[in-house]
């Protein structure tokens, strides 16, 4: 089946049949190629339009039958910057259809810089992202129930992380930073309720904290809140206390 359809978001979409080896998005062109036409020979990488046929793609389709992809443009792209891959779950009359992963080229600069992955109910699983746009991924988000749980960056360049935060309830919760690059954290912040509580800091490197420091303006907060929420027991007691008239 090949034809037009509108997505979710209102994208102009062009949708093959099941199998991905069965239809090959042109760039540039905006052309399709699906079962039964004749698939274009083979070529060596090129620019077409600025776009080169090797998008950076990192989703899982390639050689692969028991895929479908569908490619799409965002508002504002006049080419495919966005793509699907769809699997199969269940058998027999159980059998459907899955998203497990989209894929996005969010800048327009035809190398896709962004990934999705899915589970079986649509949940998301983990996201990719290449937030600087030069080729290497430099963030990673594990997804707890719809909210991330861990975000990994990679602030120097290797394409490593160097600072993990963990999330409770959609809150930052604990951060570690890798500041001399051996790999190990050396700054550990703790956060409550969102908000850096104190920091411990590995000065000489060796894995283990040397030094703890508070966050002044949130310790004084803290005893602030102590003292008020401890006052009004102290009230009542004064008054339990106070001699009967
Ligand atoms: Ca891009
Ligand atoms: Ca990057
Ligand atoms: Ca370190």
């Amino acid at each position: 089946m090949k034809g037009l359809s509108t997505d979710r978001l209102g994208a102009r979409t062009l949708v093959c049949g099941r199998s991905a080896r069965l239809f090959v998005v042109l760039f540039g062109l905006g052309g399709l190629n699906c079962g039964g036409a004749k698939k274009p020979a083979e070529q060596p990488e090129q620019v077409v339009e600025g776009r080169r046929q090797d998008d950076q793609s990192r989703c899982e389709f390639k050689g692969r039958d028991d895929r479908d992809v569908q490619e799409s443009s965002s508002p504002g792209s006049v080419l495919a910057n966005v793509r699907r891959v769809y699997g199969y779950i269940g058998t027999s009359s159980e059998r459907r259809r899955i998203l497990l992963c989209r894929e996005v080229d969010t800048n327009l600069d035809g190398m896709k810089d962004l990934l999705r992955t899915y589970g079986d109910d649509g949940e998301r699983l983990s996201e990719q992202a290449d937030a600087d746009y030069n080729g290497k991924i430099d963030t990673w988000i594990t997804f707890g129930k719809r909210q991330p749980a861990k975000v990994e960056l990679d602030k120097s360049g290797d394409g490593k992380p160097d600072e993990i935060r963990f999330y409770t309830a959609g809150k930052v919760a604990r951060v570690q930073r890798d500041t001399n690059g051996d790999e190990k954290p050396d700054v550990f912040e703790i956060y409550d309720a969102g908000r850096l509580e104190r920091m411990g800091l590995d000065v000489d490197f060796d894995g283990q904290v040397d030094t703890w420091r508070r966050d002044q303006v949130r310790a004084r907060e803290l005893e602030e809140k102590e003292r008020t929420e401890v006052a009004p027991e102290n009230d009542a007691k004064k008054s339990d206390e106070a001699p009967a008239k």
